[in-house]
C-alpha cells in the first residue's frame, strides 16, 4: 500500500476531512464509502487530492502502508459498529482503527476493549469544528492507547487547527476519554450559547433596541474579555435580514430549539457521576422547554408582571449584562471542567485539563482567548479543586457578581425567563456558602427513612429515634 491514512465515510464530513488530510505535505489518502458513488464524486472533484480511492475493504486495506490508519467518519451507532467489525476483517494486528463520529463514551469504551482483543487499536476520537473544521482545522480529542498515538499524533497534529503555534489535539486519556470530553465541550458549548441567548433577549426586551443595534453590542463584546466565536457569529446572526419579509432573521425563525443529543449525554453523565453541571443542564432543558409549542400555547394565557420592563439607564442595564454572561459562563465552564476530571477519576483516565483547554482555543465552537485563563489557572494549580475559586476567576466573578445579581433580578420581576443566568448565580452562591440546607434535608431522610446523618461536633454516625423518645443514638453507617 502507499496511502499514509485511510478515511471511511465520505459523507460531508468525512470527504472535508480526507481533503484536509490530502492538503497536508506527506499524507497520501486512501478514501472508501459503502455506496461507491460518494467515493467517484470526492475522487472526481478534487483531483488534486491525488486520492486512492476502494471499491472494496479489502482493496482499501490493500491500499494503506502498514501499520494501516483508517478514520472512520459514518453516522453514529450501528453504522460505526458495522464499519468496525468489516474493518477488522481485513486489518491486522498494529493497524490503527480511529473513529472520528460523534460516539457516546461508553460506546467507544466497549469497541476499544473489543477491538484490542484482536490486537488492532482502537482510538475514539473527538472531533469539533463541523464541516469548515473538519476541512480546514478541526479541534480533535483522541483517547486511545499510548501506542497508536505514536503513529496517530503525527498525522493528526498535520491537519488539526492551530492555536498560537499549537496543534490543537493531544493525547486525552486511553479508550473512551477522547469522546467523553468531546462530550463535555459540547455540553459547555450548550451553556455558552444559551447564556448568550438570555443576554440578547435580556437586552432587546429592557432596551428595545433592534438586532442590528444588538449585534453592534455583541461586536463590541467580542473585542474584550468575552472574546470568542459563539460571541462573534452570535452579531452575524443578529444582523442578518430576511430576504422574503424584510424582517430581521431571527424574527422568523421559528423559536424551538433543536438539539442532537449530546447536552443531554453531557447532562446524564453528570446525574451518574454526582457533579452538578447546573448551567448546562439548564441550557439543555431549554432546549426542550422551547420544543414543547403545545405545552406554551396553553401556558400562554398565565399571568406574568404587571408591569411593563423598563430600563432607567440603558448603558448600565447592557454592561450588566455583559457582567452577567461573563460570571455565568465562568460557572459553566468551572462546572464542564469538574464533570471531566470526575470521569477521569471514575474511569481511570489521566486527563490534563490545562491541555484540554488549550487544545480548545481553536478549531471548535467554544474557542476563544478565555481558554488560556483555563490552562493558566491548572498550570498555576494542577489540583485546582474548582476553576472558579481559580485567582483570575474569583477576581473576575467579585467583580462581577453585583451586576449579575441585579439582572437576575430585573429578570425575574420582568417575568423574562433566564434560566442559565440564575441557575449559574444560584451555582455560585451554593458553593461558596458556609452552611447549606442541606443539614435540614439529612434530617428529614433520618426521619422518614432512617438514613441517618453526621454530627458537625463529634465522629460517627447518628440517628435519633424520631418515632419513639426522640432521643439520639450511633448508628451504623448508610449513608
Ligand atoms: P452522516 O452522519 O450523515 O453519515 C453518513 C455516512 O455514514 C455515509 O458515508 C454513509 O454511507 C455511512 N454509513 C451509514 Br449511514 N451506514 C453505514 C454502514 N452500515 N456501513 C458503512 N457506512 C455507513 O455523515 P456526516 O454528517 O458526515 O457525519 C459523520 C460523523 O461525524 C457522524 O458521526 C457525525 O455525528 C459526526 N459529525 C460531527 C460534526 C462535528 O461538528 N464534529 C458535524 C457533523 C457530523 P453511504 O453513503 O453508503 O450511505
Amino acid at each position: 500500500g502507499t496511502a499514509n491514512i485511510g478515511v471511511v465515510g465520505l459523507a460531508v464530513m468525512g470527504s472535508n476531512l480526507a481533503r484536509n488530510l490530502a492538503s497536508r505535505e506527506g499524507n497520501t489518502v486512501a478514501v472508501f464509502n459503502r455506496s461507491y458513488e460518494k467515493t467517484e464524486t470526492l475522487v472526481t472533484e478534487h483531483p488534486e487530492a491525488g486520492f486512492i480511492p476502494a471499491k472494496t475493504y479489502e482493496e482499501f486495506a490493500a491500499s494503506l502502508q502498514k501499520p494501516r490508519t483508517a478514520i472512520i467518519m459514518v453516522k453514529a451507532g450501528r453504522p460505526t459498529d458495522a464499519v468496525i467489525e468489516s474493518l477488522m476483517e481485513v486489518f491486522e494486528p498494529g493497524d490503527i482503527i480511529v473513529d472520528g463520529g460523534n460516539a457516546y463514551f461508553p460506546d467507544t469504551i466497549r469497541r476499544e476493549k473489543a477491538v484490542r482483543e484482536t490486537g488492532i487499536n482502537f482510538v475514539g476520537a473527538g472531533i469539533s469544528g463541523g464541516e469548515e473544521g473538519a476541512l480546514l482545522g478541526p479541534s480533535i480529542m483522541p483517547g486511545g492507547s499510548d501506542e497508536s498515538w505514536v503513529t496517530l499524533g503525527p498525522i493528526l497534529k498535520s491537519i488539526a487547527a492551530v492555536a498560537e503555534g499549537e496543534p490543537c489535539v493531544t493525547h486525552v486519556g486511553h479508550d473512551g476519554a477522547g469522546h467523553f470530553v468531546k462530550m463535555v465541550h459540547n455540553g459547555i458549548e450548550y451553556a455558552d450559547m444559551q447564556l448568550i441567548a438570555e443576554a440578547y433577549d435580556l437586552i432587546r426586551r429592557g432596551t428595545g433596541k433592534s438586532p442590528a443595534e444588538i449585534a453592534e453590542i455583541f461586536a463590541e463584546w467580542n473585542r474584550g474579555e468575552l472574546e470568542s466565536y459563539l460571541i462573534e457569529i452570535t452579531a452575524e446572526v443578529l444582523r442578518q435580514i430576511d430576504a422574503e419579509t424584510g424582517k430581521p432573521l431571527v424574527d422568523v425563525i421559528v423559536d424551538q430549539a433543536g438539539a442532537k443529543g449530546t447536552g443531554a449525554w453531557t447532562v446524564q453523565t453528570a446525574l451518574s457521576l454526582g457533579v452538578p453541571v447546573s448551567g448546562i443542564a439548564e441550557a439543555t432543558f431549554a432546549r426542550s422547554l422551547s420544543s414543547h409549542p403545545e405545552q406554551r400555547a396553553a401556558a400562554a394565557s398565565l399571568p406574568g408582571p404587571d408591569e411593563a420592563f423598563t430600563v432607567a439607564d440603558q448603558d448600565a442595564f447592557i454592561e450588566d449584562v455583559r457582567q452577567a454572561l461573563y460570571a455565568s459562563k465562568i460557572v459553566a465552564y468551572s462546572q464542564g471542567f469538574d464533570e471531566i476530571r470526575a470521569g477521569a477519576a471514575e474511569y481511570n483516565w489521566q486527563i490534563d485539563l490545562g491541555a484540554v483547554s488549550k487544545i480548545w482555543r481553536a478549531g471548535c465552537i467554544i474557542r476563544a482567548q478565555f481558554l488560556n485563563r483555563i490552562a493558566d489557572a491548572y498550570a498555576a494549580e494542577p489540583e485546582l479543586p474548582a476553576l472558579l475559586t481559580a485567582p483570575y476567576f474569583a477576581d473576575a466573578l467579585s467583580r462581577g457578581q453585583a451586576a449579575w445579581r441585579r439582572v437576575v433580578i430585573a429578570a425575574a420581576q420582568a417575568g423574562i425567563p433566564a434560566p442559565a443566568f440564575s441557575s449559574s448565580l444560584s451555582y455560585y452562591d451554593g458553593i461558596r456558602a458556609d452552611r447549606l440546607p442541606a443539614a435540614l434535608v439529612q434530617g428529614q431522610r433520618d426521619f422518614f427513612g432512617a438514613h441517618t446523618y453526621k454530627r458537625i461536633d463529634k465522629e460517627g454516625t447518628f440517628h435519633t429515634l424520631w418515632s419513639g423518645d426522640r432521643s439520639e443514638i450511633e448508628a451504623e453507617d448508610t449513608h
